[in-house]
């Protein structure tokens, strides 16, 4: 049964249990809450490392219509070094629980099989994979045998060398053509087609250019036939776009309302999803997207 269903005319937000949400694309985009459980990620690395403070952020992000908290514990910001697998587990087992305890739908931000399988035998829902699959060659087999669904973002490289990675002729041919190529992987070990969910990566081996010119053509991975999520909240490119008068790029905390500019465009574009921070102002413009498309 829908924790709560509100379909009523400008009101885009569909808050069910995560299973009975179609992976295809709705009315509106879904909403996933960031919740880094991480002491270093670049936007709120160290701010939910307390237990209770993580469990209240994702129970708020999940009230104010986040359809998913994706909790992650490892930061994956350009240059971090890796933790090992035991202590980025020990840092998410807690939080899903809790909030899978509280009714709370969660993905699991992992790279490793190993991690994700713990985390959804605590209930996690969906495994969110920045690696799209490469670095962890037991992933397909654990999301395969669990039958959730997979994000496979693209991904070249771990974070600390993942910059020296980023050179394309083509960016957006490149990325579509990588991204296909890791769902076809993905069916090829077992895994449904309509379970998985493709995002181009924003960051990730990107310079700032080929973040705008992936956002600016985003159909064409949509094209592909998956549905999609975009992840630009706060991130670095933004920054450098607002920056001052000295250069100096605008501080994380105040890239919001870029943020929520990327979301409107993403679901003008056809995107499945949307995975931000700061979940009500996203929220809020997606509802004032669906109006104005209601109105047409
Ligand atoms: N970005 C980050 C982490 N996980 N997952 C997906 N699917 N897409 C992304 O763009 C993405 C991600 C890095 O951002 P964060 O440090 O704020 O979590």
């Amino acid at each position: 049964m829908p924790s709560r269903n509100r379909s009523t005319r400008n009101v885009c937000v569909v808050t069910v249990p995560f299973s009975a949400v179609p992976l295809r694309r709705s009315r509106c985009p879904v909403v996933l809450g960031v919740l880094n459980v991480t002491p270093d990620s670049f936007s709120d690395g160290g701010r939910y490392a307390d237990l209770e403070a993580a469990v209240a952020h994702g129970v708020r992000m999940h009230t104010e219509g986040a359809s998913l908290v994706d909790v992650g514990g490892e930061s994956t910001r350009p240059g971090a070094g890796r933790v090992d697998a035991a202590t980025e587990t020990a840092r998410v087992l807690p939080v899903i629980s809790a909030l899978s305890a509280a009714g709370v739908p969660t993905s699991i931000d992992t790279t490793r099989a190993e991690v994700a399988a713990a985390a959804l035998a605590a209930g996690a829902s969906v495994v969110n994979d920045v690696s799209g699959g490469l670095a962890d060659p037991g992933m397909a087999r654990v999301v395969a045998d669990a039958g959730c669904p997979w994000i496979l973002m693209h991904w070249r490289g771990h974070s600390r060398t993942m910059q020296q990675l980023a050179v394309y002729d083509d960016v957006v041919a490149e990325v579509r053509d990588e991204l296909r190529q890791r769902a076809d992987d993905a069916l090829a070990a077992g895994v449904a087609a309509d379970r998985i969910i493709l995002d181009p990566g924003l960051g990730f081996a990107k310079t700032a250019e080929h973040n705008w010119r992936l956002q600016a053509r985003l159909d064409e991975i949509i094209g592909l036939g998956y549905p999609v999520l975009v992840g630009a909240s706060r991130k670095s490119y933004l920054g450098r776009l607002l920056a001052d008068a000295a250069g100096e790029p605008r501080p994380v905390d105040g890239r919001e309302a870029a943020t929520v500019a990327v979301t409107v465009l993403a679901a003008a574009a056809g995107a499945w999803g949307v995975r931000v921070h700061d979940v009500l102002g996203s929220v809020d413009a997606l509802k004032v997207w669906r109006a104005t498309e209601d109105a047409r």
